[in-house]
């Protein structure tokens, strides 16, 4: 941080640091073919929900055509996003995963 005198100079003050990282935003999209079943085992393997909160949030994509899986730092959501999309084409669903900035 700085404080700006009258004399010109700027004063450096020490401040603790709290900075935090910026956060990303997972977000589910819905498609026509995804089964409902495979969405909820997906939220429940890479997002740590449980079963009520993952039929919430799969049902929520499937009405309103996308949502929030989660809140992560950059390399946390990388990873979660690949993972989604990596298991879904495995398994030969559309199912796509993407990160916005929160
Ligand atoms: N719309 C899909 C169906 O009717 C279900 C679905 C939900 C697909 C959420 C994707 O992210 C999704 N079978």
């Amino acid at each position: 941080h700085e404080h700006e005198h009258d004399h010109g100079l700027a004063v450096d003050v020490a401040r603790p640091e709290t900075e935090r990282p910026p956060l990303f935003r997972v977000i589910l999209l819905n498609d026509d073919y995804t089964p409902m079943d495979f969405v909820v085992e997906v939220l429940l393997r890479f997002f740590s929900m449980n079963r009520e909160k993952a039929t919430q949030v799969m049902l929520h994509v499937h009405t309103r055509g996308k949502g929030v899986c989660g809140v992560y730092t950059r390399e946390v959501a990388e990873t979660k996003v690949s993972q989604v999309n990596e298991y879904a084409r495995q398994h030969q669903h559309p199912l796509l995963c993407t990160m916005e900035k929160a």
